[in-house]
């Protein structure tokens, strides 16, 4: 580990004009000043050399249980979420101890490489013996010096129709999952998944946990989950510690309906998560012509003053064979596919993998400002759009005043020869 940090210097920051010194004392931030031309660095301060600095990222939503089993034992050809579950159901049974934590540490390895700092994973606990949430809980506390890790028990299987469901998340929670998840689109009948949502609010606000349901992961637009989501975060006065995932069905739902559920949505003030990638792939899969995106309604969600963050969701499992950890080819897919190319989206865009994606996680001590954890990164460009256009990776990542990441800049038009 390298020193403590006293100052990042010639930073550009969100939101400010010009260039900044953001001084460190401690492990936190302790003030920022604005300079009034360049500096050079001194001992013990590291050169941002003019680009962005943001809050470190985020990753709000990641199967690191499934990572890097892409192909195992079989691949999955349709590209269905069933297929995907049916795939997974198969390796499950082969799961270790080992196993789970040597891949869940290298994909956290690879995500922190990417600037990222925070992440929430999602553990299967549809599994009599609990093996990858076990393993889990120690990858959390193994890799605490380089990731805050929220684990959140996750019912794949179905809390209603899988055997035992209640008493596995239970387990779970006593165990020591931080987050109550739930899928209701997945569970047999609409009663079972109303039922099952129900539940698992209950269950989240008798243990003071944090609730992320995936919900409505599906093209029906039948699928109303989100409404039974909200209006019991709305009852339990909750929704600040809810993030609905995935939400897919609202991309089909008719504007109608939607008119009458984004009422409710602004009243409870949920979280959304939505994975552009995951979703452009497993989603429009019982279309012929014309084909459904199957992302939810991301810039209508926005505006209506509600948070939504962009996450990973795969990482070469049985759901998606792709995904390299960089949350900015992410963020790129998800503003084409979500209609987010307009100059104003692109400039404010950066805050769907860090404020947002906080808000999610309801992180109580996130972002850059005097007296917060000197937790940044720094980035290959001097705005969104040149950080979006290059997608190139951290130049650095600072966590509690320590450098954790640090890469030369990539320069790629310098190995162009042109003739
Ligand atoms: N499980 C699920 O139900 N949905 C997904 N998108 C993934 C796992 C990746
Ligand atoms: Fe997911």
């Amino acid at each position: 580990m390298t020193e403590p940090l006293n100052a990042i210097v010639n930073a550009r920051l969100t939101g400010r004009d010009g260039l900044h010194s953001l001084t460190i004392n401690n492990d936190r931030f302790t003030e920022i000043t604005v300079q009034t031309s360049p500096v050079t660095a001194k001992a013990n301060e590291l050169d941002a050399g003019e680009n962005l600095v943001t809050p470190a990222f985020i990753e709000p939503h990641i199967h690191l249980d499934a990572a890097l089993t892409a192909g195992e034992p079989r691949w999955n050809q349709s590209g269905t979420l069933f297929e995907g579950i049916e795939c997974w159901a198969e390796r499950k049974a082969l799961l270790s101890h080992e196993d789970v934590t040597n891949r869940a540490t290298q994909t956290l390895k690879l995500f922190a490489a990417h600037g990222i700092q925070y992440v929430r994973t999602h553990v299967d606990v549809t599994d009599p013996s609990l093996t990858a949430l076990k393993a889990m809980l120690d990858v959390r506390e193994q890799t605490a010096s380089f990731i805050d890790l929220q684990i959140v028990a996750f019912p794949q299987e179905g809390i209603w129709s899988f055997p035992n469901g209640r008493e596995l998340m239970e387990e779970a929670i006593r165990l020591g999952a931080d987050v109550v998840g739930g899928i209701p689109h997945f569970e047999f009948t609409r009663d079972y998944g109303a039922d099952s949502v129900r539940w698992l609010m209950e269950l989240a606000h008798k243990h003071d946990r944090l609730v992320d349901v995936h919900c409505d992961e599906i093209d029906d637009p039948e699928s109303r989950f989100l409404e039974v989501l909200a209006a019991e975060a709305l009852r339990l006065d909750y929704g600040s510690r809810v993030a609905a995932s995935h939400t897919c069905a609202m991309g089909s739902y008719n504007d109608a309906y939607c008119s009458r559920l984004f009422r409710l949505l602004k009243k409870s003030n949920l979280r959304f998560l939505s994975m552009p990638t995951e979703n452009l792939h497993l989603q429009g899969r019982f279309d012929s012509y014309p084909k459904r995106r199957g992302i939810t309604r991301v810039p209508e969600l926005l505006d209506a003053g509600l948070k939504v963050a962009f996450g990973q969701d795969s990482i070469r499992d049985p759901w998606y064979p792709m995904g390299n950890g960089n949350l900015l080819r992410t963020l790129d897919v998800g503003l084409h596919a979500c209609h987010m190319l307009g100059m104003s989206r692109i400039e404010r865009s950066l805050e769907l993998i860090t404020d947002n994606g906080a808000a999610a996680l309801d992180l109580k001590e996130y972002g850059i400002a005097p007296g917060r954890p000197a937790r940044c990164v720094v980035l290959q460009g001097q705005t969104p759009y040149e950080i979006l256009l290059g997608q190139r990776p951290v130049l650095a990542s600072v966590r509690d005043g320590k450098v954790l990441v640090q890469r030369a800049a990539a320069q790629p038009e310098a190995d162009l020869i042109l003739t």
